[in-house]
């Protein structure tokens, strides 16, 4: 457009920016500021990288570099920290309460066991929260794949309704949850950041079926960033 507009032929023009110059700094009010989630990343496994690691075609390749910045919303916390944990099984090795307690170091104290089979933990978040990342260590002690890890969300306690699966790597289905497409992955001191991208809900729950170490299940740590829903 011209800027020698005639005064008739520029009102709408001149109507439309007005528009503009008030929208645009309300649209930048609007947007949450965003930053890099900063995660407390335990030390790496003195075992090392074994040479024979497992393959398969679903598997991510293992990288030694950082992961890439994983963008959150300002403000976010680990609401699971210090809340309740429930199980599908009691673990015969460590506590629940440990799944919570922000350690998560290689060490056979900071891992909680269970028998092998799909086996899922849950933990109570006290209240519905915008979720933004799920961190999951299950063993760090081992360079390893677990089977199956799929992780949910739901305002239901008993996962019956309202349920979001917000990562599945079953892709043959075997933990009957339904196949997912999520790829396998190495378990490291870096663990494994899910985007819930801000879904509401209260209970978080994570399956595992065993892995390339061993046939039962461990949990180390579940850390859930959130922001308030109120
Ligand atoms: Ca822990
Ligand atoms: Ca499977």
């Amino acid at each position: 457009m011209k800027p020698e507009i005639s005064l008739k032929a520029g009102l709408a023009p001149m109507i439309v920016v007005i528009l503009l110059l008030f929208s645009a700094p309300m649209l930048g009010a609007d947007a949450p500021a965003k930053e890099a989630l900063l995660l407390q990343l335990p030390a790496p496994t003195l075992k090392g990288t074994p040479e024979d690691l497992p393959k398969g075609p679903n598997i991510e390749p293992l990288s030694d570099r950082p992961r890439p910045a994983f963008m959150v919303p300002k403000g976010v916390k680990n609401a699971a920290l210090g809340k309740t944990v429930t199980s599908s099984v009691a673990p015969f090795a460590g506590e629940l309460n440990q799944i919570t307690d922000g350690k998560k170091e290689a060490f056979d104290y900071d891992a909680v066991e269970f028998k092998k089979g799909t086996q899922w933990v849950q933990v109570d978040l006290g209240d519905s929260c915008f979720i933004y990342a799920i961190a999951v260590w299950h063993d760090h002690r081992y360079i390893q794949v677990m089977h199956d890890v799929v992780v949910q969300v739901s305002d239901d306690p008993e996962f019956k309704n309202n349920v979001q699966t917000l990562f599945n790597n079953d892709a043959d289905n075997s933990s009957g949850l339904g196949a997912g497409t999520d790829r396998e992955y190495f378990e490291t001191h870096q663990g494994k950041i899910i985007d819930a991208r801000g879904v509401k809900s209260r209970y978080v729950r994570g399956y595992t079926r065993g892995g390339t170490s061993s046939a039962l299940n461990c949990w180390q740590e579940i850390e859930v960033y959130t922001l308030p829903a109120k």
